[in-house]
């Protein structure tokens, strides 16, 4: 018979957090014989998006250009990130007359939930067959797709599917709380295009959200919705790069699960002041510590400030023995299943609190703002570690002092019940994506559809 082959376009938009899991799909697709284009856009705001992409081959990659696009038309949003989302958006006419001149044919595209509502309707007007890449848990997808129904700025707690999944305020991201945000226009436009798409990816998998994706599936979160492909966690990075930072061999000195990698993303910066509280804790707690201190949202605006001007004279000195602190991009793939790694202070990113799940290990979850608190709210109940709640993120300007911080930690660190409840959590990530469990079916489906 006559056998179609499938050439998928990835359309990703912009921000490390997106870059990342669009390779590992592209990368994971590619395993499964289906031939793939990324469409890129450069120069990228950040220069680890700019590494990424230059350790791919050339050949997958295709520059979009993008259209005029004005930022001072948007005085309210400041975080570049959001802005070259928006760039993105206003692009998508241009889509058709390049895709147009590719060769083989593009058969799908995969777009990034953050640029769907205008790259929705464009491919569906050129006849192709489109999968979103919703790029947080299911939690946040059914935010999203319910968002367009829901008054405006969010102002109580957001119930789906008659209970089954409650967000209370607290855990509402702050631009949706705020009526004129950009963000927020972004997020209702593009939950309210998702019922055009042919499917929406998730990297989340079944026994992480087990009723939500059931009531997903049943059309209970919002009726005619299109099939939510949970086929997560998709695979780590097995390669090291060709000159690892220099920070893995300091790990690879450290006793067998007795360190604490804490890492807050690349998008989020700390205040000064609550940096200096968290050092001081790590210190106070007694425990080994890997951290990775980051002060400007943009890697590329990474301010000169030294270490000891942040944490004072002689701090890097004093803990010399058992914390190393570190300013650059590390390999956190690495990390989180290096033997000497016992658990993860982290901001829980999407990425972040998938990796660990994939690699079984317990998170003291510290949401700092966006989707955060969403995602950290699957961490107690999935097993996978722990949430002090009354931790301040962000936007508060409480400061969480450096006694709490080193009690928590202490705590979090000799916890072996929550160590052998995230390894239960790994292995159930594991069965996920073997041959026959749930993401398995899951990405048969896909590579049907595509
Ligand atoms: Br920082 C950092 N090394 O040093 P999240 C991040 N990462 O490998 P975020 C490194 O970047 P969003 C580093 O493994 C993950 O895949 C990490 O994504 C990797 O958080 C990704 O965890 C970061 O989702 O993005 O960056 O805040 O705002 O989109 O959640």
């Amino acid at each position: 018979g006559e056998t179609k082959l499938s050439q998928v376009l990835l359309i990703p938009s912009s921000g490390m957090g997106h870059l990342n899991p669009f390779v590992r799909l592209a990368n994971a697709l590619s395993d499964r014989s289906i031939s793939i284009s990324l469409l890129t856009v450069r120069p990228t705001i950040t220069a680890a998006e700019s590494r990424l992409l230059s350790s791919l081959p050339s050949s997958l990659l295709i520059d979009f250009p993008l259209a005029p696009f004005d930022p001072s038309l948007f005085p309210e949003s400041s975080d570049p990130v959001t802005l070259r989302w928006e760039a993105i958006r206003r692009s998508a006419h241009l889509l058709p007359s390049l895709v147009s001149t590719l060769s083989p044919p593009v058969s799908s595209i995969i777009i990034d939930i953050t640029i769907a509502s205008t790259f929705l309707p464009v491919s569906v007007a050129s006849n192709i067959p489109c999968f979103v890449f919703f790029i947080s848990f299911a939690s946040m997808l059914a935010l999203c797709s319910v968002s367009p129904f829901v008054p405006h700025p969010i102002c109580t707690d957001v119930k789906i599917a008659g209970g089954v999944l409650n967000i209370p305020y607290s855990s509402i991201p702050p631009p949706l709380r705020d009526p004129n945000h950009l963000f927020a226009t972004q997020f209702i436009e593009n939950g309210r295009a998702l019922t055009l798409a042919n499917g929406v990816i998730v990297n989340t998998f079944l026994a992480l959200e087990p009723e939500l994706l059931a009531a997903f599936n049943a059309g209970e979160v919002v009726p005619g919705f299109p099939p939510v492909i949970a086929l997560g966690p998709l695979p780590l990075e097995k390669k090291l790069p060709s000159s690892p930072s220099p920070a893995l061999r300091w790990l690879d000195e450290q006793p067998e699960k007795s360190v604490i990698y804490v890492n807050f993303g690349s998008r989020s910066a700390m205040s000064i002041e609550q940096i200096r509280e968290l050092g001081a804790g790590l210190e106070m707690s007694g425990c080994r510590f890997f951290w990775v201190v980051k002060t400007a949202k943009v890697d590329r605006e990474e301010r000169a400030v030294q270490i000891e001007e942040l944490l004072g004279e002689g701090y890097v000195k004093r803990v010399e023995e058992r914390g190393l602190v570190v300013r650059e991009w590390v390999e956190q793939d690495f990390i989180l299943v290096h033997r000497a790694v016992a658990g993860f202070l982290s901001h829980c990113g999407l990425n972040s609190v998938m990796e660990a799940a994939a690699a079984g290990l317990r998170i003291l979850a510290w949401p700092r703002g966006g989707d955060q608190r969403v995602i950290a709210a699957s961490v107690p109940s999935s097993g996978l570690g722990i949430w002090p709640e009354n931790w301040a993120w962000e936007a508060e300007e409480r400061v969480v002092a450096a006694e709490e911080i080193a009690v928590k930690v202490r705590e979090f660190m000799a916890d072996e019940k929550l160590a052998e409840t995230a390894a239960k959590l790994g292995a159930a990530a594991t069965a996920a994506v073997q041959e026959g469990g749930s993401s398995d079916q899951s990405w048969r489906y896909l590579i049907t559809k595509l």
